[in-house]
């Protein structure tokens, strides 16, 4: 299992067999419960064939919402079977399995759908089939008692140097949830395109937009509202809240291809679609900049029900120290104005930031003075330190994809690091969780982007998750290497990290 289970308790002799005749029952009045009990039921059928109906009346395998747990008993005495043990947090749950049956108990939905991930993982690869399959849909007797290290375990995809549909989008959700991923992060706008359409600016999107606006000549594409809010409700729907970024006041390039308004002088700029950095700014000292940045946070934050709007804040090498500090300042705000909280990477916190505000660490550097300063002063921090988290660094110099500039990430690399040891002045207290970004100048499709993010995101999101005690290298290896057949059988490209002895067979099917 990955992330690994906080406490895991096997029973002898006590396995549970789904079959025809299993139902799953979900808590009494509950939609959202519901919801996860249909979602488990889609899962299972099209190996098994079985019909696995959905019901709150009868049911072996039961996903029950028990508010009344008690959190100061994890990880539990054998006292009160009912009541010792119980996970705090609304991702925590309880798993029994037992000869008769299976019962999930979870304070919130989303412990209910974690526990259905853990679940999926119990059983053989087979599972993950798109056809029916032949074999015994055994689930090891035992129990399981879980919850979260941190709150947040995210990856980020850049669909600005390369756009990626929404179809795709929902297909990478599906993939990162199977590991307790409960944030994505969309990099929506960077110096080549603009990939999200906001409402009384419709250049953005028609030009920076348009053909020609990914890296090397690619695209075009971007988000309607529409598919960006159908995408943000399928994301709901698992438990993943969206992270938008809009990046600023640097890597807005596109956005001053359709609007020369928002240049110093007004002038045209030119289509970039090289990977350069740190080239554009927005005028720090012109009200057209905060006139435009609030359209755009408005419509935003309103198409976003998640607590967190992404303002970017990385390399503003064309803005000087004054004008960043101007402009960050300016724009904070804004942000609280439409009830979100300010996440950016690192350099925000040049600034003095309140406290609700999230950076974002990036660096490779071994100390941070101004994310460890607003620790000091209350805020969270995510951590996705460059060496070990990113996402687009190559595996190996042989990597066909990829960047190098933070190193080369294989596995162990990834998994090597803890995020509360990172920083100096960041502690365990500070850490709101973590994050695994993945740039696309070098990506066209999503197979690239599988490839990139298996399996060095079960690592990240281990590492997030699981408590630090249980981090071991030889045991993580060997349960990544199950991997393998469970990622063939749902048509997910993966690297084949030698460092992992990968289990080869699918000695099951019809
Ligand atoms: C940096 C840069 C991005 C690049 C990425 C490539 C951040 C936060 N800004 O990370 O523009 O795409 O590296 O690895």
């Amino acid at each position: 299992m990955i992330p690994v289970p906080a406490e895991v308790r096997p029973a002898a002799a006590a396995d549970f067999t789904i079959d025809h005749g299993t139902a799953i029952r979900t808590a009494p009045g509950s939609a959202a419960a519901r919801r996860v009990g249909e979602h488990l039921a889609a899962l299972l059928r099209p190996a098994t064939g079985y019909a696995l109906p959905v019901g709150e009346e009868t049911g072996t395998i039961a996903l029950l919402l028990d508010g009344a747990g008690d959190p100061d008993g994890f990880p539990g005495d054998e006292a009160d079977p009912e009541r010792d043990g119980f996970v705090d947090g609304d991702e925590g749950y309880r798993l029994e399995i037992g000869a008769a049956g299976v019962t999930v108990r979870a304070a919130a939905p989303a412990g209910l759908f974690a526990a259905v991930q853990t679940l999926r993982q119990l059983l053989p690869a087979a599972i993950d089939a798109p056809g029916p399959q032949l074999g015994d849909w055994v689930l090891p007797g035992g129990r399981i008692v879980d919850r979260p290290r941190f709150a947040y375990r995210g990856v980020m995809l850049d669909i600005a140097r390369h756009f990626f549909t929404v179809d795709e989008l929902k297909s990478y959700i599906d993939a990162l949830v199977q590991f307790k991923i409960n944030h994505l992060h969309l990099h929506l706008t960077d110096d080549q395109g603009w990939r999200l359409e906001i409402d009384g600016w419709p250049r953005l999107t028609e030009v920076s937009g348009g053909a020609g606006t990914g890296v090397d000549g690619t695209g075009p594409g971007y988000l309607t509202r529409a598919g960006y809010a159908d995408l943000v409700a399928y994301a709901a729907e698992r438990f993943v809240t969206i992270v938008p970024e809009i990046d600023m006041p640097g890597h807005v390039n596109a956005a001053q291809v359709a609007y020369p308004e928002l240049t110093a002088d007004g002038a045209a700029v030119a289509v970039r679609t090289d990977t350069e950095v740190g080239y554009s700014s927005l005028v720090a000292g012109k009200e057209e900049t905060y006139a435009f940045i609030e359209d755009v946070v408005r419509e935003v934050a309103a198409l976003t029900p998640g607590p967190y709007l992404h303002i970017g804040g990385d390399e503003a090498q064309a803005t000087t120290a004054e004008d960043y500090r101007t402009f960050i300042q300016r724009v904070l705000p804004l942000v609280a104005k439409y009830g979100k909280r300010v996440v950016g990477w690192h350099e925000m916190a040049g600034v003095e930031l309140p406290e609700t505000a999230v950076p974002q660490f990036w660096g490779v550097a071994a100390t941070d003075e101004g994310t460890a300063r607003a620790a000091a002063n209350g805020s969270k921090v995510i951590m996705s330190p460059a060496d070990r988290a990113y996402l687009d660094m190559k595996y190996t110099a042989a990597s066909p994809l990829g960047l190098d500039w933070a190193g080369l990430i294989d596995v162990e690399q990834a998994y090597g690091w803890d995020p509360a040891d990172r920083l100096p002045g960041v502690g365990e207290e500070h850490v709101l969780g973590v994050e695994a970004p993945l740039w696309s100048e070098t990506l066209r499709s999503l197979a690239d982007v599988r490839t990139m993010t298996f399996p060095r995101l079960p690592a990240v999101a281990e590492i997030g998750w699981s408590p630090r005690a249980t981090h071991d290298w030889e045991s993580f290896r060997h349960r990544l290497a199950a991997f393998a057949p469970r990622w063939r059988n749902q048509g997910i490209a993966f690297h084949p990290s030698p460092e992992i002895p990968w289990v080869q067979e699918v000695s099951r099917g019809s």
